[in-house]
């Protein structure tokens, strides 16, 4: 068993003093302690979740808050930048490391704020821009018609082969050559396969585009070596941090060199006002932790895990879109003659399973009561669970989706999660060293 540190972040405090949170808020205290309890006794199968190390929530909690900081490091419009400054380069330089780019911009406070930024950085209102379409598994940002990007450009969609549900590469370098876009975007919320940058860049290339590669989902993987990088490719690379990085909720943008200027300018005073100089700490140390050797073992079996989770639905019946994964998700199309994912998600969560509805390819149901859920390996597998905890997971998912209004079987299966849970957390405090850990886990077993 192998503990990948994150979840030291479920740790609770014992000390209470006048000024502590327990005493000052007792019902925002009582809040976040439910959420923990939630997080300990539940499996989070949701992809783009993860839990953050200690050290990440205690940057992100940290007096840094107080400062105002609008401009970049050594160009401030404020006094007594010193440690911010310090912290900001730290996290600046620790991103370019980490990805092998030419410059970092840490300041964007999710990933749509950093698409946001290159968007304004490089394009005209108005301009032509490629993205994948929402149903087949982009996101809101590449063009989506309720978003701010479908109005501000004007967003061509190209989406998956209905056959193979991967990127339909003929389909792509069509509609370059018939829309000239200024950016073709490459990225996805729900894509359980490998990103082929190279391809993107050459039919980007063949019509004179730019390549943004929005690589939120997979940003952990890239870090880690278990994805190719989008670096040598892609003008812009985007990304939010809370996601495989297992950093605080935030983005961050990079670019070559000669898209520093303005994407900086168009980040700060383009679309944002003062820093988050506390989240940009949890991202430095979100930086240092992923350039471990520690992270790659980590990245490895977020991979590994995923795809046994894929197997496993798979020889359970299930529809796996594409037929299974190569990264940390596994999307499933559920076959009923309504859209299933919206009943689906909620009687798995009521068996502690937390997973997401989602579109499909080809979707016939909405965004709120679509056909398909969404799952994933990284939170899960930053608690503890290995290749045969996926292994039972998938059963598990299974059963429930297939019997949805089974209230026997979905307070079964909510036990044993329960025990799953418990018997991991058992098993990382005897790592730990914690006492009494080693009974826990007789007792357990
Ligand atoms: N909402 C995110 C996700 O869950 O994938 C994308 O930003």
């Amino acid at each position: 068993m192998t503990s990948f540190d994150g979840a030291g972040g479920l740790a609770t405090t014992s000390v209470t003093t006048s000024e502590t949170l327990a005493h000052v808020d007792p019902e925002v205290y009582a809040a976040i302690q439910g959420e923990t309890q939630r997080l300990r006794e539940t499996i989070q199968l949701i992809p783009s979740e993860n839990y953050p190390s200690a050290a990440v929530l205690e940057a992100n909690g940290s007096v840094l808050t107080t400062k105002y900081a609008e401009g970049y490091p050594k160009r401030r419009f404020y006094q007594g930048c010193a440690w911010v400054d310090a912290v900001e380069d730290l996290a600046r330089r620790r991103a370019r490391r980490l990805f092998g780019a030419e410059h970092a911009n840490v300041q964007p406070h999710s990933g749509s704020s950093a698409n946001m930024g290159v968007y304004f950085a490089a394009l005209e209102i108005g301009d032509t821009v490629l993205g994948m379409d929402l149903n087949a598994g982009g996101h809101l940002t590449h063009g989506s018609p309720v978003n701010f990007s479908s109005r501000l450009y004007r967003f061509v969609a190209y989406g998956v082969d209905p056959i193979s549900e991967r990127i339909d590469f003929g389909q792509v370098a069509a509609l370059a050559r018939e829309h000239r876009p200024k950016m073709i975007v490459v990225g996805a919320t729900a894509y359980p396969r490998v990103f082929d940058w190279a391809a993107f860049r050459e039919i980007a290339d063949s019509v004179g585009a730019l390549l943004l590669a929005d690589m939120a989902h997979v940003s952990g993987l890239v870090a880690g070596g278990a994805h190719p990088s989008p670096i040598p490719y892609a003008d812009f690379c985007t990304s939010s941090t809370h996601k495989t990085l297992r950093g605080p909720r935030s983005g961050f943008a990079l670019c070559r060199k000669q898209y520093a200027e303005a994407l900086d300018r168009a980040i700060f005073p383009g679309l944002q006002g003062g820093p988050l100089e506390h989240v940009i700490a949890a991202k430095a140390v979100m930086f240092h932790e992923a350039a471990r050797p520690a992270y790659r073992e980590y990245c490895r079996a977020v991979v590994a895990n995923a795809a046994v989770l894929a197997e496993t639905l798979l020889s359970e019946g299930l529809h796996v879109v594409t037929g299974g994964t190569d990264n940390h998700l596994v999307l499933v199309r559920l076959e009923s003659a309504e859209p299933a994912g919206r009943a689906a998600a909620a009687a798995l969560e009521r068996a502690g399973l937390i997973v997401n509805k989602n579109t499909v390819p080809g979707e016939q149901g909405t965004a709120v009561n679509p056909s398909g859920i969404r799952l994933g390996s990284p939170a899960a597998t930053t608690f503890g669970f290995g290749a045969d905890e996926f292994r039972e997971i998938g059963r598990l998912v299974a059963g429930v989706v297939r019997a949805t209004e089974d209230e026997t079987l979905i307070a079964r299966t909510g036990a044993r999660v329960k025990e799953m849970c418990a018997a991991v957390e058992a098993r990382r405090d005897v790592q730990a060293g914690t006492e009494g850990a080693a009974e826990r886990v007789a007792a357990l077993a």
